[in-house]
């Protein structure tokens, strides 16, 4: 008896260890990978070739002659699964595979476990679990005994394989920049890393550089002019100026009930009176989502595909609307529930123009939920603070209880969720919209009291999206909600709520606008003196079209404008993205909107070199 299973056991090691497994666990490697990516008709195409590079280097590094071979190839073998699982994650996320330039990221990943840990696909555990297997495979194959003829033509092979990583960085660096070259280098795996290290690197060098004149042309070529005039001009001026940036609250969730509970009623309240409400309102952020919508909102620039401005261009001059405000004698000051170092913030804000950060460190932490101070307690704090100013104030305040993955103890939760909805992000992002929406009364009431409400202008705005419809089947609950297909149209999606009490103002705006054009929005209202040529948005409440270019989520290129949304696709290639109308849905013609494609690259572009040649002269 104990010898069959003996035998059984040794039949199995030894089944393990052939190097046809091996191949098939590769293989099946890369058939999780794909899928977990984009299944697209290509992917049979793609699993092949990955393998048969896998495959290649390791039958080549086997019987080389290199020094340290195992070492070799653990490095190379654990490295691509790495990657791999990065770029599962990524995909996950941003709807893009990862960068070389977004290795950075990491440490953000290690500071929010929480939201790691939920963004985490079980299956992706499969790309890293292979790797003792397929290293102790290629020991084997190390020890084997290889006679001169074979070395004679492992040579030749060896050579062959040489050949075909060469074939490999001439198709990824497509010199002909040939449509469907570039197809392949966007979605196979080797083809498309090796392409990113050679346009991040290489590329970079050969990228052409603007002076300052030619990127102010650039700009004043692209944009839409505003007079900063006209409509609702000057009502808000000299008013302290009161700023809450709502972390992840879609438009959606606003004025909506959810099994006959309103879920933001406090908003809704607020719209009603003295209130300019803009409703086809849109996130512009990069890579640095809350940090860049703080800057884009402050500065009227597009943020960085690579990484949060904060961190790249810390120390530039900026004119932004804490500058302006503090130039004309206003304090200003930021409050928020986190650590004062994330994105930057404590030390990028003086360049900013603010004054005094009142981070999670320098506030009482007396009431936590999720990552940091309560929504609730940070609001009453704020007030405190802000009821000390001398004089006219600019307060910034950043909320962060409705953050991913919308973590509150389930006592505290006040919308009764549906069957179909039970056990869900959505459900837990319902809760958490609905306990922000609370806080933002108690606010209100709060100014009320201190007598902080009267003389003030109070714009809230969300940060970003909440629920990623290429995540935790948010497309399946987010569809049912809305009543139509959930895209980026909704996704991306934020309210805009200008509220100026006493003022008798009641509108709501439905033409396009985005966190590009707060600055100048509020530049009219406020009667502030801007310089046109440094401000790439426009005032929403006089622009004759909308225009919005995207940065992070869609590829760069990819826009918003009056009546039609434009995504570019993984491909980077114009003619094979989509093009719909954002309010139907209805499918519309890509060749009809190739002027508002070049219009984002060229303001993109032009806002990128702004900021990496610190042209913005600092105030006097
Ligand atoms: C952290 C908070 C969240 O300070 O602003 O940032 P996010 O993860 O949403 O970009
Ligand atoms: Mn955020």
């Amino acid at each position: 008896m104990k010898a069959t299973s003996e035998n059984k056991k040794s039949y199995l090691k030894k089944m393990l260890e052939t190097r046809s497994t091996m191949a098939v666990c590769i293989l099946l490697k890369y058939v999780v990978y794909y899928y977990l990516i984009e299944w697209s008709k290509f992917s049979c195409v793609y699993v092949i070739i990955s393998t048969l590079i896998t495959y290649g280097l390791y039958y080549s590094i086997s019987k080389s002659k290199i020094k340290h071979k195992r070492l070799l190839f653990g490095i190379m073998y654990i490295g691509f699964s790495i990657f791999m699982f990065a770029d599962v994650m990524y995909f996950n996320y941003y709807n893009q595979t990862v960068s070389i330039k977004q290795f950075w990221q990491i440490g953000n990943v290690a500071k929010v476990p929480e939201s790691f840990v939920a963004t985490l696909i079980p299956l992706s555990i499969f790309i890293i679990s292979d790797i003792p297997l397929v290293l102790h495979q290629f020991g084997n194959s190390v020890k084997e005994y290889v006679d001169k003829k074979t070395q004679v033509k492992n040579k030749k092979k060896t050579g062959r394989i040489v050949v075909a990583i060469m074939l490999v960085i001439i198709i990824a660096s497509n010199p002909m920049e040939s449509a469907s070259i570039a197809k392949f280098t966007g979605e196979e795996f080797f083809v498309n890393h090796t392409n990113d290290i050679i346009e991040n690197t290489v590329g970079k060098m050969s990228e052409d550089d603007l002076s300052e004149e030619e990127v102010l042309k650039l700009i004043s070529e692209n944009k839409s002019q505003t007079s900063f005039s006209g409509n609702y001009s000057g009502i808000a001026a000299g008013r302290n100026v009161i700023m809450v940036q709502i972390e992840a609250m879609q438009k959606c969730m606003i004025g909506k009930d959810y099994n006959g509970i309103t879920l933001t009623p406090n908003i809704n309240a607020l719209i009603q009176n003295d209130t300019l409400y803009f409703d086809h309102f849109y996130s512009n952020v990069g890579k640095g989502n809350t940090a860049d919508a703080e800057f884009t909102v402050f500065n009227s620039l597009y943020p960085s595909s690579e990484r949060e401005c904060y961190t790249l261009y810390e120390k530039n001059n900026f004119r932004g609307l804490p500058w302006l405000l503090k130039n004309s004698g206003y304090s200003t000051m930021a409050f928020h529930g986190y650590e004062g170092s994330f994105w930057n913030r404590q030390n990028a804000y003086p360049y900013q123009g603010i004054d005094n950060y009142y981070s999670m460190e320098k506030l009482n932490q007396d009431d936590i939920i999720g990552l940091g101070i309560s929504d609730k307690s940070v609001f009453s704090q704020a007030v405190n603070i802000m009821k000390q100013s001398k004089g006219p104030f600019f307060s910034f305040v950043v909320t962060l209880t409705n953050h991913h993955p919308y973590v509150m103890d389930e006592s505290m939760w006040e919308i009764p969720i549906l069957d179909e909805d039970k056990d869900s992000k959505f459900a837990s992002y319902l809760q958490t919209v609905h306990y922000t929406d609370e806080a933002i009364g108690q606010f209100i009431n709060e100014l009320k009291e201190n007598g902080l409400y009267d003389n003030s202008i109070i714009i809230f705005y969300g940060d970003h999206h909440g629920l990623n419809k290429d995540m935790d089947d948010n497309d399946i609950y987010m569809s049912r909600f809305l009543g139509k297909k959930y895209d980026y149209d909704e996704m991306s999606k934020v309210p805009l709520i200008i509220h100026i009490p006493g003022s008798g103002v009641h509108e709501t705006i439905s033409k396009i606008g985005g966190q590009i054009d707060v600055l100048p929005t509020l530049a009219n209202l406020m009667n502030i003196q801007l310089d046109e040529r440094y401000v790439l948005g426009q005032d929403i409440l006089n622009e004759e079209k909308g225009f919005v270019a995207f940065t992070a989520y869609m590829p760069e290129g990819s826009f918003i404008t009056d009546g039609a949304m434009y995504e570019l696709s993984r491909q980077k290639i114009y003619d094979t993205g989509r093009a719909w109308n954002p309010d139907t849905g209805e499918s519309l013609l890509v060749e009809d909107y190739k002027a508002y494609y070049d219009k984002a690259l060229n303001l993109k572009k032009a806002s990128i070199q702004l900021l990496d040649h610190n042209y913005i002269p600092a105030l006097k």
